[in-house]
């Protein structure tokens, strides 16, 4: 796929005129809350999650109405960046009203000012590297595949074929991926300059990992109403909502709904994608299926030679 460094992360051309106009056009609010990963980090999981906690009062977990019944998480957070932001105006974001609750798969570099200088809360999930790399791969050959069959416009059928020619490739998706060639990449750029945001102000800034979160989703679901300043309180707690959270929003439960099992969300640069396509395996090894031990090492000592002993392991 044809990729284009902006202050040194890879993006598409598109993506980079996306991400260009939202950084000079988008007015941050002192009470916004931005999700931040890096894609098929947990996005889906993570916009679930704090949509759920924030929204307790107003939506309570156990309502028959929850949106989380009828919406796809993606379609209750909207990203800064997505759908093209050529096509549909930056300020349709300023139509919503306060407190918002955005998301975004941007570097720090190139998040608008404004979120740090106003003191933004950010949170930010990432996820093992490996496993990153197969759920994207994963990702662009299901929906290569799907537009192929499914027909399309025209810039679908060339987006689909260089996505059917490059990413067919496991193996070459993984060299690309060492070099920190993929989308938004190099991955450990885009950890490490959010780790550092998260030591320097952990007030505002909340590092998660996903395999930390999949191993007490609990902890992590009280973790986030403390850091919105929301603390769950003793009745909340003995009326079992955390464990509720943590069911609604689980893999298993947000996969067999059927808005995510037949629905569409929001377009992707002016085309739905199938809310389906956001729930795969859920799983925290899915690397040992795809690659030998050898190049799974391979992969791990870039990574922390990149990560350069900043405390981030995996
Ligand atoms: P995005 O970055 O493209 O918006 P994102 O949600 O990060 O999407 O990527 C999807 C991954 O999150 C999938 O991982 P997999 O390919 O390894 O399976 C998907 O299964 C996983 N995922 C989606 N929802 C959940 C959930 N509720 N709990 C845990 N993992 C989830």
């Amino acid at each position: 796929m044809p990729l284009f460094r902006l202050h040194g992360f890879w993006l598409t051309q598109q993506r980079a005129e996306s991400v260009k106009l939202v950084h000079a056009q988008f007015k941050p609010r002192r009470d916004d809350v931005f999700l931040v990963t890096y894609p098929k980090s947990g996005t889906t999981w993570l916009k679930a999650l704090v949509f759920t906690v924030l929204n307790r009062s107003v939506h309570p977990v156990s309502d028959a109405g929850h949106p989380l019944l009828s919406h796809n998480p993606h379609g209750l957070v909207p990203f800064l960046e997505y759908p093209d932001r050529t096509m549909y105006p930056v300020m349709e974001l300023e139509e919503l009203p306060s407190p918002r609750l955005l998301s975004t798969h941007v570097p720090p570099v190139l998040l608008p000012s404004g979120i740090s200088t106003l003191g933004c809360r950010v949170v930010y999930l990432c996820r093992e590297p490996k496993v990153v790399l197969v759920s994207t791969w994963h990702y662009m050959n299901k929906r290569g595949r799907e537009c192929w069959s499914g027909g399309g416009g025209g810039a679908w059928h060339y987006m689909n074929k260089v996505y059917r020619d490059c990413f067919t490739e496991f193996d070459r998706a993984f060299e690309l991926f060492c070099e920190g060639v993929s989308l938004y990449g190099p991955i450990w750029d885009h950890y490490l300059g959010y780790w550092k945001q998260s030591v320097a102000e952990p007030n505002r800034v909340l590092f998660l990992k996903y395999d930390e979160m999949m191993a007490d989703t609990g902890n992590h679901v009280k973790r986030l109403a403390e850091f919105f300043g929301d603390p769950f309180t003793v009745e909340e707690e003995s009326s079992g909502i955390v464990q509720d959270i943590v069911k609604l929003c689980s893999f298993e439960n947000l996969k067999k709904m059927p808005v995510n099992c037949s629905g569409v969300t929001n377009p992707i640069d002016g085309l739905a994608i199938e809310n389906s396509v956001f729930f795969r395996t859920g799983k925290v090894r899915d690397w040992e299926n795809h690659m030998t031990e050898e190049t799974a090492k391979k992969l791990d000592r870039i990574i922390e030679e990149k990560l350069g002993g900043c405390g981030l392991t995996f």
